[in-house]
């Protein structure tokens, strides 16, 4: 859970709502910060979404590989982020993983349609192999996924080289694993997720082979910019190709945007920039940001091991001898990384601080990688030499200042040189994600150690609470290593407590969870269009309802149970509403939560009955019999958001009808009685002032009914609230004896109705906006709102 409590914590605490200190108590230091979903959950949930369909995952690299040692074969499975989370998934649905069949027994091993159960002790899914002579592997891999799409998505454009032979080759190879899938697929409609740059064109192959595929693609590296992506001779067949699919997954927004605007700029057609649509032949693609991430609790787990632990005073002794401080650099040897910068600021580091002579010891592992390609091999050299000049400058004949490892070290050796680090760096020129951030952060069981983070890894964008980093500023990277090394142990605790918070809440499976929520939203809006109109379907919700001991009712409050005023102060509870609530809440089989953007206090005002659960600022901060909590992440940002609101207000003195509300959390700025002739002045003023203080990224804005805001820039929404509440007040079975009911009115609560696909009755109260909605249900007005509750006072009696 994002709150280090269990109910039972909740329970005990005496701390008044509003006073009370964070929910970290001092004296568990190195307790593990509870998890999101679950894998279980997750497998669940994809479960549901593909109902009966099968699913086929394509990437380049297989998740076994069948290898020839001495007179037998054995089967080893890869390494990765990727492997680790797909793979029980895949044994759960008895899926498919269609992959370049790269082992020197993998021929051996295959069946007469070239596939083979994995994992070889329990059999439970299909690898396909695609085979690929060595020349191919040379044009295709090597040639332009390596050469040409590699540096270019890098914006490394002096080393992007083009050759139509392996342009032709790319193209052959993807129609080959577009046929593979689909004669995996034995002409069901399934859903077929492609994986990274080696793909860019096998989905638009697989829509015209079979269309009524659901096909998804994640992207795991950058997209670039239209001024360095229009240098692709192939640009247009590139774009087209991926237009072939129904979902694109990236790592952060910046990237979508880049792509949509290639997408617009090169084939001129219709693009939504802000919810992410294309539509091209009639159908839309949609666009969006999906962060990977780690499994947390299993890294977190091994990091805690004995056998780490013992691991770890071995390497003490060896890296360490006379107490030396430890730094650590992790990845394969490419260009992208960042390392020669990293090495320049090293040396830097030991200039300008003689004092770390002899005293910091940076341990550099970077096994080999894509060494047949020039590029890649020039850089390795590169990399060596700068190392041998460091260790030539600084080193004595008992300390070098960089330990360079140049084979891949295992999963469990990684783990302990993680605990060891004092500071982990990663400066990445250029970086989709960065796994390695966030493996070093799942390790920090003891909640030590810094994070130095370049800010042009995706990564940073989730960790404003590392050191981040320009590391093209040597002098400043420089500093910024002294100053990692010189953070208190305080700090160190604060900084790491938060990231580790979020990064359990954030994890591989709530990467699953999220893309495939998308895919059950895409398919539903083909499928099932419009909501259906709730009053005319009593019957069925009755029947649902009596499946479950436990209804749980979310309300939102503007527009829903309250109308809109033009005045939020303005927007009162109808006495009957109030009576509703009052009865529904001394029912013993439903729990009632009123969730909104207003302040906690502001919606404690207006609702007046004690008991229920109240939500304020969307979830940030909560109040209720069973949960009480403030969102650690946000707490923090009151000081800065009392500055934002006292500026705004400064600032929008001249603008007559504009009202600034104190959130606490969050400054909301309402111009529905402003004159609409000066509105785009007001937004233009509001982004000026939100700039003002965002230097640190810290916050953002979101807009809403004739609402602008700022919130505090952390991953949560009423979606996750509502996930979290349901976790928190039921436990983590919930599932099977909760029915969740949301009912809202605004973009804010589509993120609920997208939580909840699947899990619960959504309703949307108001038109349909033009955008669509997620929610299954709809009710006309307010006073609709009023007779469903009456109707489910009456029907849970
Ligand atoms: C691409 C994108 C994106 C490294 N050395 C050893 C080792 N590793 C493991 C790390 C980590 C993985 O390799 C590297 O993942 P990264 O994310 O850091 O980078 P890429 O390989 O470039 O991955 C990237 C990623 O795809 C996922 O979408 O984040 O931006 O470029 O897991 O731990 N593992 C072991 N020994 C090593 O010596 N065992």
């Amino acid at each position: 859970m994002f709150w280090s409590v269990s109910i039972q914590e909740v329970i005990d605490s005496s701390v008044e709502y509003g006073t009370k200190k964070r929910g970290i108590m001092d004296d568990s230091s190195t307790r593990r910060p509870a998890p999101g979903i679950s894998p279980r959950e997750v497998r669940i949930l994809v479960k549901d979404v593909l109902d009966e369909r099968p699913l086929i995952v394509v990437s380049n690299r297989e998740p076994y590989e069948h290898s020839r040692e001495k007179d037998r074969i054995v089967t080893k499975k890869t390494v990765g982020g990727l492997v680790s989370a797909l793979d029980p998934l895949l044994q759960e649905l008895h899926a498919t993983w269609v992959a370049w069949g790269s082992g020197n027994a993998d021929a051996e091993t295959v069946d007469e349609h070239d596939g083979v159960m994995v994992p070889p002790d329990d059999p439970s899914y299909r690898l396909r192999r695609v085979w690929l002579s060595d020349e191919e592997v040379r044009l295709f891999y090597e040639g332009h996924a390596n050469q040409t799409l590699w540096p270019l998505c890098h914006l490394e454009t002096e080393k992007v080289r083009y050759f139509r032979q392996e342009w032709d080759s790319y193209q052959a190879i993807n129609r080959r694993f577009a046929e593979a899938a689909v004669q995996e697929l034995k002409g069901r409609p399934g859903v077929v997720w492609f994986h990274d740059y080696q793909f860019a064109t096998a989905p638009s192959m697989l829509r015209h082979l079979q269309p009524d595929s659901f096909i998804l693609q994640f992207w795991h590296i950058p997209w670039p910019p239209w001024e360095i992506f229009r240098q692709h001779p192939q640009r247009r067949a590139i774009l087209e190709g991926m237009l072939g699919c129904d979902l694109i997954g990236m790592h952060i927004d910046l990237y979508c945007e880049n792509f949509l605007d290639c997408v617009r700029r090169e084939l001129n057609v219709p693009v939504d920039f802000e919810r992410g649509f294309i539509v091209i032949d009639d159908r839309t693609v949609r666009v969006r940001a999906f962060p990977i991430s780690v499994d947390a609790e299993q890294l977190d787990e091994l990091a805690r091991s004995a056998a780490v632990e013992r691991s770890l005073e071995k390497d003490r002794i060896k890296y360490a001898p006379a107490g030396q401080k430890i730094g650590l650099g992790v990845e394969r040897g490419d260009y992208t990384k960042g390392i020669l910068l990293r090495l320049k600021a090293l040396e830097q580091l030991f200039s300008l601080y003689p004092e770390y002579r002899e005293r910091f010891t940076f341990i550099q592992v970077t096994p080999q990688s894509r060494e047949q390609i020039p590029a890649y091999a020039a850089f390795q050299r590169e990399m060596s030499r700068a190392i041998q000049h460091i260790n030539a400058l600084y080193g004595t004949a008992s300390w070098q200042p960089i330990v360079h490892i140049r084979t891949a070290k295992s999963t469990f050796e990684l783990s302990s040189l993680f605990r060891l680090a004092d500071v982990a760096v990663v400066s990445a020129r250029q970086d989709g994600m960065n796994l390695v951030a966030k493996e070093f952060i799942a390790s920090r069981c003891d909640e030590r150690g810094t994070l130095i983070l370049s800010e042009f890894a995706g990564a940073s964008e989730e960790m404003p609470q590392a050191l981040i980093i320009n590391p093209y500023d040597v002098e400043t990277f420089a500093h910024t290593m002294h100053r990692a090394l010189t953070m208190s142990d305080a700090e160190q605790t604060r900084r790491m407590r938060q990231l580790r918070h979020y990064l359990f809440q954030n994890t591989i499976f709530d990467w699953i969870e999220t893309i495939f929520s998308e895919v059950a939203e895409l398919k539903h809006q083909g499928e099932a269009g419009e909501p259906l109109m709730l009053l005319d379907h009593l019957e069925d919700i009755k029947e649902a309802m009596d499946r479950f001991p436990h209804v749980e009712l979310f309300c939102d409050y503007d527009g829903v149970l309250s109308p809109i005023a033009s005045r939020p102060w303005d927007a009162h509870l109808d006495d009957q509403v109030r009576e509703y609530l009052t009865k529904l809440r001394d029912s013993a089989s439903v729990h009632v939560s009123v969730i909104s953007g207003r302040s906690l206090d502001d919606l404690m005002d207006l609702v007046k009955v004690e008991r229920l659960t109240y939500a304020g600022n969307h979830g940030l901060e909560i109040s209720g019999p069973r949960v009480e909590r403030i969102h650690e992440d946000a707490e923090h940002l009151h000081q800065l958001m009392q500055t934002v609101y006292d500026a705004m207000r400064e600032a929008m003195r001249p603008f007559a009808g504009v009202i600034v509300e104190d959130k606490q959390l969050g400054v909301a700025l309402h111009y529905r009685l402003a004159d609409p002739q000066i509105v785009s002045d007001v937004i233009n003023v509001f982004y000026r002032v939100l700039e003002q203080f965002n230097g640190e990224n810290l916050l953002r804005a979101t807009t809403g009914k004739s609402v602008l805001e700022v919130r505090p820039n952390i991953a949560w929404d009423k979606g996750r609230a509502v996930l979290w509440l349901l976790r928190m007040i039921h436990g983590a079975n919930w599932r099977e004896d909760v029915l969740p009911f949301y009912l809202g009115d605004d973009v804010t609560d589509e993120d609920a109705f997208r939580a909840l696909r699947h899990k619960g009755i959504t309703v949307l109260v108001g038109p349909v906006p033009p955008r669509g909605t997620a929610a299954q249900y709809r009710l006309e007005h307010t006073s609709d709102v009023t007779a469903f509750l009456e109707w489910m006072t009456q029907a849970r009696e």
